[in-house]
């Protein structure tokens, strides 16, 4: 018996999937949770994330082509559920700059864009973002303010988004904005005069990653620096259909993090002259956390396999989205009862995580646009406005 793999779903993985597994989690082990805390306390972002994501293969990983590793839909997942296991930060990193910056430029890109940006940031050279939420535009990006007009063979963007994920440290911002012909993207750099990524803080969650606004004021970008091949919010919200399959995977690795957290110190913790995990509240509890993770594990696999089948539906993806994440948030909040006070402190990861989730929930659609996209799917109505 494998006490954290009960199902053994490990089993259902090929050779390559546990050697990427294996890897991911061995750099997520041994060079980045030994700094976490403290960047999680101080609210900074380990600088040598990217190019450590670069050199594993992970950044836009299941793309093909301009120095991407062409890995399955299930590889990617594996990758996105181990960085996870470590803390949020890192899978959004991850997310951000594969499947919302680099997808966006890998989809609806020019050649020479494909060619001049995505070697770039799959190597982790280069650092991507990406922007769509804006101060009062959040679950209705159709209602986006942020505008560009057309000048001759450039554009003039103006408006402000916020809450953009590694914003401040970005060479390439993919931004969405109205014209005249429909939703667009653009790809802003640092220096393009009128452009600033002020970094936001106060964040209690995600602490570990960089979160910016993204301020345009009359700036003007070349007509060669916009993504030619779409004119819809169908150009962003096909990035987020791949940022959100990969949180159906992370969410399993914060989920399981907190579950083997929880057993460990059940284990060795004693009250009463025996272990805590000799209470048979406490085992229902561990009972429970390990159902959770085990079912959250054969979801995203499942919907994996499906995405690899070239099957997998948007509204499947929802439901593994809202579904996770919610039993990863249940997880982790019974993790934390298990550990007692400790449980509220940094030296498990267990709090970190929690904190964590309450972003998971919201960013990437939240819980409620994506119950009613399952609602929708379910019954053919539409409950959005
Ligand atoms: P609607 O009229 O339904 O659709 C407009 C156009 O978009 C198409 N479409 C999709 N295409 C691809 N994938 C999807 N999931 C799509 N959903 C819709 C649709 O076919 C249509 O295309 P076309 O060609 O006819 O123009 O749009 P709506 O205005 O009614 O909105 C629908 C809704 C509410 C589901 C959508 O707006 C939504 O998903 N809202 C949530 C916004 C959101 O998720 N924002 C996330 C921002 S990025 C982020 O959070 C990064 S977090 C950082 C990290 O991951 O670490
Ligand atoms: P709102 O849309 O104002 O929603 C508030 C509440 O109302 C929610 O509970 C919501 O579910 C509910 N609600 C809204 N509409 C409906 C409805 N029709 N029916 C029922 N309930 C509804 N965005 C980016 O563009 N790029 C990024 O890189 C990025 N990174 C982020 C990083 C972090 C740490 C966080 C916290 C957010 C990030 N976001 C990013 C923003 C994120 O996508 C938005 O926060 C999210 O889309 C929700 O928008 P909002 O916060 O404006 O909430």
């Amino acid at each position: 018996m494998k006490p954290k793999d009960f199902l053994e779903i490990d089993r259902l993985l090929s050779d390559e999937e546990r050697l990427i597994k294996e890897s991911v989690a061995r750099y997520v082990n041994e060079k980045y949770l030994p700094g976490l805390n403290e960047h999680f306390e101080n609210g900074t972002f380990d600088r040598s994330v990217p190019k450590a994501l670069g050199d594993l293969n992970v950044l836009g990983m299941h793309l093909t082509g301009y120095g991407c590793a062409g890995a399955s839909a299930v590889a990617y997942g594996i990758a996105c559920m181990e960085l996870e296991a470590g803390d949020s930060a890192l899978r959004s990193f991850c997310s951000v700059q594969g499947s919302l910056a680099m997808f966006a430029i890998w989809k609806w890109g020019s050649e020479e864009q494909k060619q001049a940006w995505l070697p770039g940031l799959a190597a982790g050279d280069k650092v991507g973002c990406f922007g769509l939420t804006e101060p009062d535009s959040g679950s209705d990006p159709g209602s986006m303010k942020t505008r560009a007009v057309r000048d001759g063979d450039h554009w003039v963007l103006n408006g402000t988004k916020m809450w953009s994920t590694s914003g401040s440290i970005a060479d390439v911002a993919i931004v969405w904005a109205t014209t005249d012909d429909g939703v667009q993207g653009f790809l802003v750099e640092p220096g393009m005069e009128g452009f600033t990524a002020p970094e936001m803080h106060g964040k209690l969650s995600l602490r570990a990653s960089i979160t910016s606004e993204l301020i345009f004021d009359d700036v003007r970008i070349p007509d060669s620096s916009r993504l030619p091949e779409v004119q819809s919010l169908r150009g962003p919200l096909s990035c987020l259909n791949e940022a959100r399959y990969g949180i159906v995977w992370g969410a399993v690795g914060a989920a399981r993090s907190c579950f083997e957290a929880a057993l460990d110190y059940s284990l060795t913790r004693e009250q009463f002259g025996v272990p805590i995990a000799s209470f048979q509240l406490t085992q229902a509890k561990l009972a429970d956390m390990a159902a959770a993770v085990q079912q959250a594990y054969l979801l995203a696999l499942h919907l994996g396999r499906l995405k690899d089948e070239g099957q997998l539906t948007v509204e499947q993806v929802s439901f593994g989205k809202r579904q996770n994440v919610r039993a990863a948030i249940e997880v982790a909040r019974t993790a934390r009862t298990v550990l007692g006070a400790n449980g509220v402190t940094l030296e498990y990861p267990v709090m970190r995580h929690a904190n964590n989730l309450e972003s998971v929930l919201t960013y990437e659609g939240t819980e409620e646009i994506h119950t009613l996209s399952v609602g929708m799917a379910l019954t053919g109505i539409s409950a959005f406005r």
